[in-house]
């Protein structure tokens, strides 16, 4: 390993080269053709954004590094997707708004402040290492905030409230931080 893959390790993590799955509950499985987005709350224009809908939109594709709270770090993982800020534009954010709830299936959540989500790397990704990404990982759409911990990148993503006022998701509500920034090890609040 070169030196300059030393420095893409955050503080107590370990490089792996599988790719753990982890989640709370069970994996969804969630049909492609009945899939929908929906991004609500304080916006001027709520989505519904649709598998054809996404795939219409501009799509980007980034390697990037996935750093989990229980201490694994995976190096140059590929993905597709559409950047969530060109979503967010069409919807029309509200400019007060401050944070987010991300929802997944079963009531499970994540919360994002809007500065987080506006980031270019911040992705609604369709595509893992040029395939579907499969139903252990998240398919077929899960968030990508590859910045935090990997527990904000919600797998099954369903929707995204914007809020005024911070909501704290699932993790957040049982002990770990509300943000969770792996190079100031963020993981506990
Ligand atoms: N919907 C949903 N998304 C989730 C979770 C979950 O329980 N439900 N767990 C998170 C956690 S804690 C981690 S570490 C990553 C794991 O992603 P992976 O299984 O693709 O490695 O998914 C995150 N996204
Ligand atoms: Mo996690």
């Amino acid at each position: 390993m070169s030196p300059s893959h030393l420095d893409r390790i955050p503080p107590g993590q370990n490089l792996v080269a599988d790719f753990p799955v982890l989640h709370a509950g069970s994996v969804a499985h969630l049909r492609r053709e009945s899939w929908v987005l929906n991004i609500t709350g304080h916006v001027a224009k709520p989505l519904a954004i649709d598998w054809n809908a996404l795939l219409s939109s501009p799509a980007v594709e980034q390697t990037c590094d996935l750093h989990c709270v229980t201490g694994w770090t995976k190096l140059d993982t590929r993905w597709k997707g559409v950047r969530l800020r060109t979503l967010l534009e069409e919807a029309a954010v509200e400019a007060d708004t401050q944070h987010s709830v991300i929802t997944a299936p079963d009531g499970w959540t994540t919360n994002l402040p809007v500065s987080e989500l506006l980031r270019q790397d911040v992705i609604v990704a369709y595509e893992y290492e040029g395939g579907p990404i499969s139903a252990e990982h998240g398919g077929p759409v899960r968030l990508l905030v590859p910045r935090l911990y990997l527990w904000k990148s919600a797998k099954w993503l369903l929707g995204i409230d914007l809020t005024v006022e911070q909501r704290l998701g699932f993790w957040e509500t049982r002990g770990y931080h509300e943000l969770g920034d792996p190079w100031l090890e963020q993981r506990y609040s």
